[in-house]
């Protein structure tokens, strides 16, 4: 079973004015699609065919770029499309809440720390937040296509929030103003499955 880009789950016009449309229609349709391509090219015929995305990226030898960038660029945008939602924004609630107040003294504590992960990423990478064995929560960054569930990259953990920092993410609407877009991506924020995502790890 090859892989496939997930249908997004909102239209491409429902994050505006926070993501814009064209953004979304080419970020999903033609980076996340050509992911998507390349993995199921770069893992034919290989250990990893018929693998889940989770293993692949676990049991990944790092050298070897195109299982690495493009395993990466598929797990990370499936993950990107699912924690936005057009009624998102807000604050967690329940169990996660308690864990990001425990973690980082508050909410407001939680989004600084977050904001400045991915404010700070040099060049392409993602700003994440990842949940470790018993539930203690970390941020982090990570380069390019890197995922915390890759060995060795400094960041690890299970990831449950991540924002795109590629310029690609954001140029057409924020041009170099990436601080912005990090505003704005806190407005959309889907907590709820957030919280799923928490809860599973
Ligand atoms: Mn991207």
């Amino acid at each position: 079973m090859a892989f496939e880009l997930p249908k997004l789950p909102y239209a491409h016009d429902a994050l505006e004015p926070h993501i814009d449309a064209r953004t979304m229609e080419i970020h999903h349709g033609k980076h996340h699609n050509g992911y998507t391509t390349k993995l199921n090219d770069a893992i034919a015929g290989t250990a990893h065919e018929g693998a889940s995305i989770e293993s692949i990226l676990k049991n990944l030898d790092m050298d070897n770029a195109s299982v690495r960038n493009n395993g990466g660029g598929y797990y990370n945008h499936c993950l990107f499309w699912e924690v936005m939602h057009p009624d998102g924004g807000g604050q967690p609630e329940g169990d996660l809440a308690d864990a990001i107040t425990t973690a980082f003294g508050s909410f407001e504590g939680f989004k600084d720390a977050f904001a400045k992960a991915a404010a700070t990423r040099f060049g392409s990478g993602w700003a994440w937040l990842c949940v470790h064995p018993g539930g203690k929560l970390e941020v982090c960054s990570s380069a390019n296509q890197d995922n915390p569930l890759m060995p060795g990259i400094g960041c690890g953990g299970t990831p449950i929030l991540g924002l795109d920092v590629w310029e690609h993410a954001y140029y057409l609407n924020y041009q170099n103003r990436r601080p912005d877009y990090i505003d704005a991506f806190f407005n959309v924020i889907h907590w709820g499955k957030v919280a799923e995502r928490y809860q599973q790890a």
